[in-house]
Formats: structure tokens, sequence, C-alpha cells
């Protein structure tokens, strides 16, 4: 008989997530995401100055403010008809680059690796390092006092990587992964001041000229990274990606093979040229990329909590009109899709757009280029960790083409029409992410925001196709109702964030076990 369980709040993600999965014979058969949290973002910014539009959405997310703050700089700059210098345009990669390897390595070490690492099998380590005894011995010391936040309670699971050497090494590297985040970090702080609610990307540019010494602080930081993510990350998901258990996970969790980015990093002033280029893929044919045109983005509402005039509304029209008694509805989460379809956006979207070498070549080994194609679990955390290393190592290059003395600002971005409509659309670190203004008498009498966990997290729409990590789950083996720990795998392969505002009591279900896990 079927059995319906559901995991609420979904752990080490970001924000709140419900996820219900129906399960026969041992595998997920239906699944509905929920974003249980309401954020109103949208709806605060109208009337207000359009120069507000940046600090306030960079609250939005304590993860990925940096990405707001810069989709509210192009959607600005789009409206007031800014030409942005060169300088501009390069030390906003930087900067959106030092966050994605911030958010990657993150993800894949504080968020995803206590999913395969048995923890507990350090305690067994024998071996001679004298960093990996030491962290032994404090893990032992944590266990005995009790305090074993964040790696225990956890679902147990026979595929644990728990070879004591391997399993030391990897936790080594959870501990290394904290240092690495805080240097880049840094680099933030050196062009934009501390995050997250940083000041330093404006309408019309950047608010720091480059200098010699923050250059050389920057490549600095820089070198150092590119070093950790192509000795310890690349080569940790390698390894995963070559235990014969997970072996699995390389295909099972396809969220049904639509992928779509509206590409990032501009490479020249008009925006034309962006090192991770824009595209949609439709029905896993990722040799046929075909050209992204934002004018096909609508968002549907008939399963979540917004009014019906607010359905299928293209972003630069959107509404944000809640409705808490609105029947069928079961998520705060809209429902963008593009061309009617629902579409996965994220690392993995990203890299089968641009197919870089690297990620052809580790496809072509794992067999992932054999049809019938799917990119599942794996994939998504590989497409990841090479995308960190592709921007880590063209963060080298960029820096070298800043030009102390020269622009960092145009004055335009001061000059509000009267009138205007603007869009700003980036690639975050989890994905595709659009805001739209429109501009009335000087004010905001519009914003929309979709952001990635839109695109991915989202429910049902009006045609009744499941969103991507919806779709990803079925199929997804569960062996024990009790113990769904590939479910949360598959949630986590996507990066969740679901950002923070005021919270709403969710509708009770029928017969559900509820599950609080780490
Ligand atoms: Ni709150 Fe974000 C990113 C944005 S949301 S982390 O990346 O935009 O998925
Ligand atoms: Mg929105």
């Amino acid at each position: 008989m079927a059995k319906i369980v559901s995991i609420d709040p979904v752990t080490r993600i970001e924000g709140h997530l419900r996820i219900d999965v129906e399960i026969e014979n041992g595998v997920v058969k239906d699944a509905w995401s929920s974003g249980t949290m309401f954020r109103g973002i949208e709806m605060l910014l109208r009337g207000k100055h359009p120069w507000d539009a940046q600090q306030v959405t960079e609250r939005i997310c304590g993860v990925c403010p940096l990405v707001h703050g810069t989709a509210a700089s192009y959607n600005l700059d789009s409206a007031t008809g800014v030409n942005l210098p060169d300088n501009a345009r390069i030390i906003r990669n930087l900067m959106l680059g030092a966050n994605f390897i911030q958010s990657h390595v993150l993800h894949f070490y504080h968020l995803a690796a206590l999913d395969y690492v048995d923890i507990t099998a350090v305690a067994k380590y024998n071996g001679s390092n004298p960093e990996l005894r030491a962290l032994k011995n404090k893990i032992v010391k944590l266990v005995q006092a009790k305090d074993v936040y964040p790696f225990l309670p956890r679902y147990e699971s026979p595929d644990y990587v728990s070879d004591p050497e391997l399993a030391t090494t990897l936790v080594g590297h959870y501990v290394e992964a904290l240092e690495m985040r805080k240097l880049a970090h840094e680099m933030i702080a050196i062009f934009y001041g501390r995050m997250p609610s940083f000041v330093g990307t404006i309408p019309g540019g950047v608010t720091n000229p480059p200098t010699l010494s923050n250059i050389l602080a920057l490549s600095a930081r820089i070198s150092q990274l590119r070093s950790w993510i192509d000795n310890i990350y690349i080569q940790d998901i390698l390894t995963l990606a070559g235990v014969s258990a997970y072996a699995p996970f390389l295909r099972a969790g396809d969220s049904g093979g639509n992928y779509l980015a509206y590409g990032g990093f501009d490479e020249d002033s008009s925006g034309t040229k962006k090192f991770l280029p824009s595209g949609a893929i439709f029905n896993n044919n990722i040799m046929n990329v075909q050209k992204f045109d934002k004018d096909n983005i609508i968002e549907s509402v008939k399963y979540s909590w917004y009014t019906e005039s607010c359905e299928s509304r293209n972003p630069r029209e959107g509404k944000t009109d809640p409705d808490l008694e609105k029947k069928e509805a079961y998520s705060f989460i809209k429902a963008p899709r593009y061309q009617d379809k629902p579409m996965e956006v994220g690392p993995l979207a990203r890299m089968l757009v641009k197919k870089p070498d690297m990620l052809l070549k580790l496809a072509g080994n794992l067999g992932l280029l054999e049809p019938p194609l799917k990119f599942g679990i794996l994939p998504r955390h590989a497409a990841r960790a090479i995308e960190c290393k592709l921007i880590a190592d063209q963060m080298s290059t960029w820096v070298e083409e800043l030009q102390p003395g020269k622009p960092i600002w145009d004055k335009k971005g001061m000059e509000i029409p009267n009138e205007a409509y603007g869009a700003g659309l980036v690639e975050g670190p989890r994905g595709a992410l659009g805001h739209w203004i429109h501009i009335r008498n000087q004010k905001i009498d519009n914003y929309q925001c979709v952001v990635p966990t839109t695109w991915n997290a989202s429910p049902r729409d009006k045609n009744g196709h499941r969103g991507p990590i919806e779709n990803s789950l079925i199929g997804i083996p569960v062996p024990d109702v009790d113990n769904p720990i590939n479910v949360v795998r598959c949630v986590r392969s996507f990066d969740p964030c679901l950002a923070c505002a005021v919270h709403v009591i969710h509708p009770e279900h029928n017969g559900m076990k509820v599950f609080r896990v780490v």
C-alpha cells in the first residue's frame, strides 16, 4: 500500500522547504515540494525609490545577497540606459565569482557531504597523519561531550563511505572548506564591503576602484582557492562518483531533461558574450541548445497561494497577491515555466549548455553520454564542482583585465526616468535569477524576482506538470520508509534555498509521518 512520508523542514538546505513523497513498493511514486515561508519582498518594494531595490533585495537571502544585489544593479542599469564601464563589469564578475566559489564549497562540504560519509568512522582512524589524528581526537571528544551537531543525528545508511582513512580525509576537507569559504568572503569584502549587507555595486557601476593593492589582495586569494579546488574539491567529487554503491545516483534524480540558463558573467560591454552562455535544453537533447528568450517565461500559480489574477504572467507584468484560502494550493513558491515547461536551473543546466571539455570527458567516462540520457544526483554535484573550477580559473584572467585609473561608474545610473521598464537577468550559484522593474513617477510601481529555487522547487503548474525537484524524486529508492535518506540526497543535490520571511502555518495533511533530520 502506498504511504505518504513528509519531511518538514528539509534540513541542511537554506530556508524552509517541505517535501511530501508517496512511496509504493520501495520507490517514490509521487512527490510534492512546498515552500512554507512567505517572503513578501516584492510587495514592500512598491512605492519605494528605485535605488532601494538593491539594498532591499539583498535582504532576501543570507547566502546569495550578492546575486540579488547584482541582479538589481543590472535591472536598474537596463531601466536607466547605463553604459557599463569595463572595470565595473569585470569587478561585478569577480565578486559574483567569489560568491559562486563560497556557495559551491558551502553546498558540497557543509550541506551535502554528510549524506555520503560516515562521520562515526573517524573514531576508527588509525593512520599516522598528525592532522587527521588531531581531527579524530577532536571528534571523539565532541561525541563524549554529547556535542554532536551538526553531524548527528542522521539517517542511517548501509552505503556511507566508512573506510576510516577515506572518511577521515573527507571530514578533514569539510574543516578545510570553512577556511576556503572565508577566503572567498574576504575577496568580496575587498571590493564590496562586508557580506551579507554589502554596498559595492550600484546602478551604473561599482563603488570601489581597482588599485594595485586590492588587485594583489584578490589575486593571492584566487591562486589559493584555485589550487584547493583542483586538488581537493574536484578530487573528492571524482572519489564520490567512483563509489560503486552510488552508481545508481548517476542517473537517478534526473529532473525530466529540461534545462535553462539565462547566462552570466558578461565578457563584453553589451552583455552579448557571456562566460556562462544562455540557452534552453528540452527532453535531454543536450546537443540542441535553443536560444533563450525571456519573453517565454511565465509564472503559474494554480497550486500556489496567490490569487487567480497572478496566473501565467510574464514577470515584466508579474503580480504577487497572496491568497491563503486557495483550494488545491500547497506552496508559497510560484511555478515559473519556460514555453510552459518546468526547467531545471543551476550548475548542471549551465554546464550542459556550455559543455566544457572536462564535463564531457567525465560524463563519457561514467557512461552518461550513452542513451537514454539522464543526469541525476551525482552529475548535479559534479557539474557544480566543475563550474567552481572554471570560474575560479577565469577569475585569474579577469583580474588581469582591471585597469586602475579607468572609470568604474556611468552617471546615467543616477538619472531615474519618469517611466521605464527594466530587467536584470543573471546567474546565481543555484541558477538563473531574474529581477524585473517597472518605474512610474520615478518610484517602483512593480518589482518582481524569480529566483533559482523558484524554478527548481516549484509546485505543479496549470497544466498539472510537476516542478523539477518533484519530478526528480519519482523512482528514487526508499527501501525503508522510516529512513528516506535517498529523498534528502536527491533534494539536496539541487542546493535549494527558500528565502526567509513571515512564517505561515501549513494546512494539515492526513496520514503523514513527520521527520526532523539534520
Ligand atoms: Ni538564497 Fe539564491 C542563489 C538566488 S536562490 S541562495 O544562488 O538568487 O535559489
Ligand atoms: Mg517572485
